[in-house]
């Protein structure tokens, strides 16, 4: 929590252990995660898109935004393991940033296993760390279509970012195949002609009033790297955010992600016949997002309940 980085670097290194006795020692370090952070505080953001349509040069842009605020971000960025796009994942602007004496930002790319969306089953408790020690986190995850909004089942915003010419995001989102994000984003303004048509053509197919709830979404333009229509993306979050926490939906979003870990979690440890034997997904559900107290502390507990049983 102070930003020692190499703390926060073998913090996050335990979380991606799979050998029991580093289990066991991540699951302690979760249950002393303060409530308040998990639950209340900092911003939890989510970034998708097609490959290649600037998301880490938006971030990078965003970043520097944060820092001239004073304030702190962390950023988890699925690494898709294909050896034809490399190292240069990350971005070069982003590794100058994380590289720089600047001890403010703290990166750490996430190993695509696979899951969809590029998510892992670490992912969710990466991000509150990584919350635990900045006052934004960022997950950038790619790909085209309902997978990758899975980070929207992990974070508090999420911005989807199209490219320019191309009409997949439109018709993804027109056929209800894509959940709508909370901000839609258009990069690469600074192409011109094409840009400007994806965007009209975003509005008009969603709509002038397009929901997410009861949250109007803003469609927005930006250039990465111009640094153009940055401000605005930093303000919708910002306003989707106080949106959250007008309407209570910060903290049982957050309740509810957790939840779902857990049994997530429980079901691959024990199976069907586990969630069966503590009450059913349902029951077990309710009760979670009801509980107060350290979040993984129930994980342990509803563990070692199924583990007496048997032994
Ligand atoms: N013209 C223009 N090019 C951009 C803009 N933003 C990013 N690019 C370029 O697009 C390419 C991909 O940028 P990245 O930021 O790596 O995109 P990404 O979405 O993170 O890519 P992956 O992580 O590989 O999916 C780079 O060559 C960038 O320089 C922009 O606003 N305008
Ligand atoms: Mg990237």
């Amino acid at each position: 929590m102070a930003r020692e980085r190499s703390a926060l670097a073998t913090a996050l290194n335990l979380l991606d252990d799979k050998r029991p006795e580093a289990r066991a020692c991540a699951g302690r370090l979760l249950a002393n995660l303060p409530e308040d952070k998990v639950y209340h505080s900092g911003h939890l953001i989510g970034l998708t898109g097609p490959p290649g349509v600037g998301k880490s040069s938006l971030i990078s842009a965003l970043v520097e935004r944060w820092r001239d605020q004073r304030r702190t971000v962390g950023i988890l960025a699925v690494d898709p393991s294909s050896p034809v796009s490399g190292g240069a994942l990350l971005g070069d602007r982003l590794r100058m940033l994380s590289s720089s004496t600047d001890g403010g930002v703290f990166i750490r790319s996430l190993a695509c296993r696979g899951e969809v969306g590029g998510l892992s089953a670490e992912t969710w408790p990466m991000s509150l760390v990584m919350l635990a020690a900045s006052d934004i986190v960022l997950v950038e995850t790619v790909g085209v279509g309902q997978k990758e909004i899975d980070v929207s089942k992990l974070t508090d915003t999420t911005c989807f970012i199209a490219q320019p010419a191309s009409g997949d995001t439109i018709q993804f989102l027109k056929a209800g195949i894509m959940e709508v994000p909370h901000v839609l984003i258009v990069n690469k303004q600074d192409v011109g002609l094409a840009a400007r048509k994806t965007l009209t053509e975003l509005q008009a197919s969603l709509g002038r009033n397009t929901h997410n709830g009861d949250w109007a979404v803003p469609v927005l333009s930006a250039s990465a790297t111009q640094g153009t229509g940055v401000a605005e993306i930093v303000e919708a979050v910002e306003s989707h955010r106080q949106w959250l926490l007008r309407e209570g939906a910060l903290c049982s979003r957050r309740r509810s992600f957790q939840a779902q870990w857990i049994v997530k979690r429980l079901r691959e440890d024990f199976g069907r016949f586990g969630i069966e034997a503590l009450g059913g997904e349902r029951r077990l559900m309710e009760d979670l997002i009801t509980q107060g107290g350290s979040p993984f502390e129930h994980y342990d507990r509803l563990r070692d309940d199924l583990v007496a049983r048997w032994s």
